[in-house]
């Protein structure tokens, strides 16, 4: 299987004795290390992917896409291996792991396809005989700063538009998912990307991730991952000047009307807080139902919880593997004391660490969780928890709802079940988040939409579809004056 590997010029290189240990989360044995690289790493790299800029960003872009295609074909070939790598990593379980890594496919066709477009805009001029128009043009060398919880899919949604527009990249994967991110890489090599055009620095995010932010040569910073580093990368990019993006946290509510159809409410429920064990920014983790179903609806929320199977994340059948790490069981703890201590909310399903037998005995296992009865200014719906665990709030009616989804300092993804078309389309416009579903949960997202959320989510940029590309380039404005004679703007009418 692909190891954790640092790949600067073209080169890989494996953790020496001072590795970060790596874990399979499914049942807590060690499985490798990722190199503990840091400044000398990066500068390696940030001097590689510069180097490989000038002649990568002249290639014209219909051929960085037909590179970037066959990266897609490759990892269709290797799509179960790669799923196998990333239940390894980070324990999700087999559909979804196989759906990361379409994710990554997905993108790569898309992009591809964006090398033939890459559209800027013809205008007229407020002139005879001039045009105008726009010309995208790439940035230079972008920073890639990846999360663990989609390990395949967030590296391809952050490189391959950066790569289409002709830009190079580092990326510093997460310390628990470095494997994935080399395999992934190892699908752009196989493709035939130049050397220096991708490379990877693992490390930590105090040295290498730092370092990556900090260095001169690179003018762009993509990053997902906590509030608190963002606000830190944010502050560290201000000091030059650089373009980024962020993509931080969400507290996601899927809002379930009366006249819903609860079976289906369900389900979609189930998966959106459970999908991942919780742990996607966009997971659903308050849930805001009017008062007439809103029995029922715990009733069987609570049940559906408790049927979930919980297990090693490739074993057919389970759809709830481990969490992540240890220190997220305990932060998952910590908010179940509170929500039952501090904010008085009522457990109805979970809580508590599952009895697993075996090698699972040793894995980092969490009950599906529901609390029911909480208000919306408790911790547990406000805060993150990322695990998990749910929290269903009562409420009177659609304007009340709509209030209580709005009142967290988060905006990521929003939901509402009902088979009222009006309200749902006065949900569509009243929902403060950058994703909304109708009908269905919080999560689920597709390659070629803009992805990204408003408020303590992100600072205004989105990944993903036409919005990545925008991201990605710098866009030329060009007048041409083809009259003969000065004509001023403005002012030669
Ligand atoms: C994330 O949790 O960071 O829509 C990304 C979704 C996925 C992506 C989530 N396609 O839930």
């Amino acid at each position: 299987m692909t190891t954790a590997r640092d790949f600067i010029n073209g080169i890989w290189t494996e953790a020496g004795d001072d590795g970060i240990e790596m874990f399979d989360p499914a049942t807590g044995e060690m499985i490798g290390t990722a190199p503990r690289s840091g400044k000398a790493e990066i500068d390696a790299a940030v001097a590689a992917a510069k180097a490989a800029f000038p002649a990568w960003s002249e290639t014209p872009a219909p051929k960085r896409g037909e590179l970037l295609f066959r990266a897609a074909q490759i990892m269709e070939r290797r799509k179960e291996e790669l799923g196998r790598l990333v239940t390894r990593e980070m324990g999700k379980v087999k559909d979804e792991a196989l759906g990361d890594v379409q994710e990554a496919i997905d993108m790569a066709y898309y992009i591809a396809g964006e090398g033939r477009r890459l559209y800027g805009h013809t205008t007229p001029s407020e002139l005879p005989n001039k045009i105008c128009m726009t010309l995208r043009e790439p940035i230079g060398v972008c920073g890639l700063i990846t999360p663990w919880n989609f390990p395949v899919a967030i590296p391809s949604w952050k490189s391959l538009p950066a790569l289409i527009c002709g830009n190079t990249v580092v990326i510093k994967p997460s310390e628990e998912t470095g494997g994935c991110a080399a395999a992934y890489v190892e699908c752009l090599e196989a493709a035939g990307l130049p050397k220096g055009v991708v490379n990877i620095v693992n490390g930590t995010g105090e040295e290498a991730g730092d370092a990556l932010v900090k260095h001169p040569d690179v003018h762009v910073i993509s990053m997902t991952g906590s509030n608190e580093t963002g606000r830190l990368v944010s502050k560290n990019c201000a000091e030059a000047l650089k373009h980024l993006h962020v993509e931080l946290g969400g507290k996601n509510g899927i809002i379930v009307l009366d006249d819903a159809d609860l079976d289906f409410a369900v389900q979609a429920i189930l998966w959106s807080a459970y999908g991942t064990s919780g742990q996607r920014c966009t997971a659903g983790s308050r849930i805001i139902v009017q008062a007439g179903v809103y029995d029922e609806l715990v009733e069987k929320l609570a049940a559906g919880a408790k049927a979930q199977k919980i297990g090693h994340g490739w074993e057919d059948g389970v759809n709830v593997g481990p969490v992540v790490r240890p220190s997220a069981i305990e932060k998952i703890e910590r908010y179940i004391k509170i929500g039952v201590e501090e904010d008085g909310a009522r457990l109805v399903a979970g809580g508590k660490r599952p009895e697993m037998t075996g090698e699972l005995a040793g894995g980092w296992y969490f009950e599906p969780t529901v609390f029911a009865d909480v208000t919306p200014n408790m911790r547990i719906a406000q805060e993150e928890i990322f695990g998990p665990v749910t929290a269903v709030i009562k409420v009177q009616d659609l304007d009340e709802a709509i209030q209580v989804h709005n009142g967290t300092p988060y905006g990521l993804s929003g939901a509402i079940i009902t088979k009222d078309l009006a309200a749902s389309m006065k949900a569509m416009r009243a929902l403060k988040t950058g994703i909304v579903y109708l009908h269905n949960g919080t999560i689920g997202a597709e390659v070629h939409l803009p992805f990204g959320g408003i408020k303590a989510t992100g600072n205004g940029h989105r990944e993903a579809g036409i919005a990545g590309i925008d991201f990605y380039s710098e866009l030329k404005t060009v007048y041409i004056d083809y009259s003969g004679g000065l004509q001023r703007a403005q002012i030669d009418t």
